[in-house]
């Protein structure tokens, strides 16, 4: 049903079509040409007749139809008014055999952080996960997650803001957090069975409702009002794109990176390490030049001790 609705807006992207043409184009009959048109137009998109055919005049605001229109990357879309969190839906949809699907919601009543953290997401934000099987080791996985904040930075360039990452995956505006990852997995050493990459982003929200110790901020306070649909699309389109290009994951981290060249106390399984991030390396590990040489860390809580001995808190994974 979905599909024969998004073919039908391929078409109509081209210009007005009369029924016939379209029934004929698609290979059904007027009749369920008239019943889908009545469905895109139920879902927000306005869609005029006359002796031209039919034209489509606008595209919803938001909602899975206004995701996947025009949308470049391979994925279905779920789309919730409300749910409790959309990693948790992912997982679900994990169970069931599902991939390549994106679960996106306008409001979450139970969104998570890392650690079993509450993840504030009014009505507003973009609250998303993709549910992907990449034919990767368990040990790789990073990697994934580091092309989410390199895809969601671009999401937010693509605003007119201008962000930073943070060792591993916490996306910053002017110092302040304005979207986290949460990556999931099941699977053999070996081989990933599932991986949910659940991404938040502060949108059209006011950062007054996010909590007060949270250091965070959000692109309406930046002064942006953020198109969603555009954003998803280039954020989903941007993931597409890195993960079939792993080189550039790197390269575009390393130029947005706010960890590289900064002291840090980063607080592994190990034990702590602190002194200065010097690279990242694949599949996602921070080199530390510490006084006894270059450590290598995949997994930890990075804190950033200067220029303000910040204690913004982030973590692989
Ligand atoms: C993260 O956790 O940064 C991962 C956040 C992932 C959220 C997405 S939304 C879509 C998907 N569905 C979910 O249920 N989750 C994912 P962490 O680094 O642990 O940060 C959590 C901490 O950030 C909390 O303890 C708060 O202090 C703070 N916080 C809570 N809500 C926030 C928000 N909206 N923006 C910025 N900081 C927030």
């Amino acid at each position: 049903m979905q599909e024969t609705r998004g073919r039908i807006l391929d078409v109509l992207a081209d210009g007005p079509q009369p029924g016939p043409a379209l029934a004929e184009q698609l290979g059904i009959t007027r009749a369920a040409v008239w019943k889908q048109i009545e469905a895109l137009r139920e879902a927000g998109f306005e869609i005029t007749s006359s002796p031209g055919g039919y034209q489509l005049e606008s595209v919803p605001e938001y909602g899975a139809e206004a995701i996947k229109f025009g949308l470049n990357a391979p994925y279905e879309v779920e789309f919730h008014e409300s749910v409790a969190s959309t990693n948790q839906r992912a997982r679900e949809l994990a169970t069931k055999g599902r991939e390549n699907v994106v679960v996106v919601a306008d409001e979450q009543t139970g969104g998570r952080g890392r650690l079993s953290r509450e993840w504030v997401s009014p009505s507003g934000g973009i609250w998303l996960t993709l549910l992907l099987r990449p034919d990767i080791p368990a040990t790789h996985a990073p990697i994934v997650t580091m092309a989410a904040a390199v895809a969601t930075a671009r999401a937010v360039e693509s605003t007119g803001v201008e962000p930073e990452i943070k060792w591993p995956n916490d996306v910053l505006v002017d110092g302040k957090k304005v979207a986290g990852i949460l990556t999931e997995m099941e699977g053999e050493a070996d081989r990933i069975s599932w991986l949910a990459v659940g991404i938040g982003l502060n949108a059209n929200f006011d950062e007054s409702q996010l909590p007060a110790d949270s250091n965070a901020t959000t692109l309406q306070s930046e002064g942006v009002v953020v198109d969603r649909r555009a954003c998803v699309q280039t954020l989903l389109e941007s993931m597409t794109a890195l993960l079939e290009e792993r080189d550039e994951i790197l390269t575009e981290w390393r130029e947005r990176s706010a960890t590289l060249g900064q002291q840090v106390r980063v607080e592994t399984p190990g034990g702590v390490v602190t002194g200065e991030a010097i690279d990242v390396e694949s599949p996602g590990a921070l080199l530390v030049k510490t006084e006894e040489g270059v450590e290598r860390i995949t997994v930890g809580d990075c804190e950033h001790l200067r220029p303000q001995e910040s204690t913004e808190e982030s973590g692989a994974l």
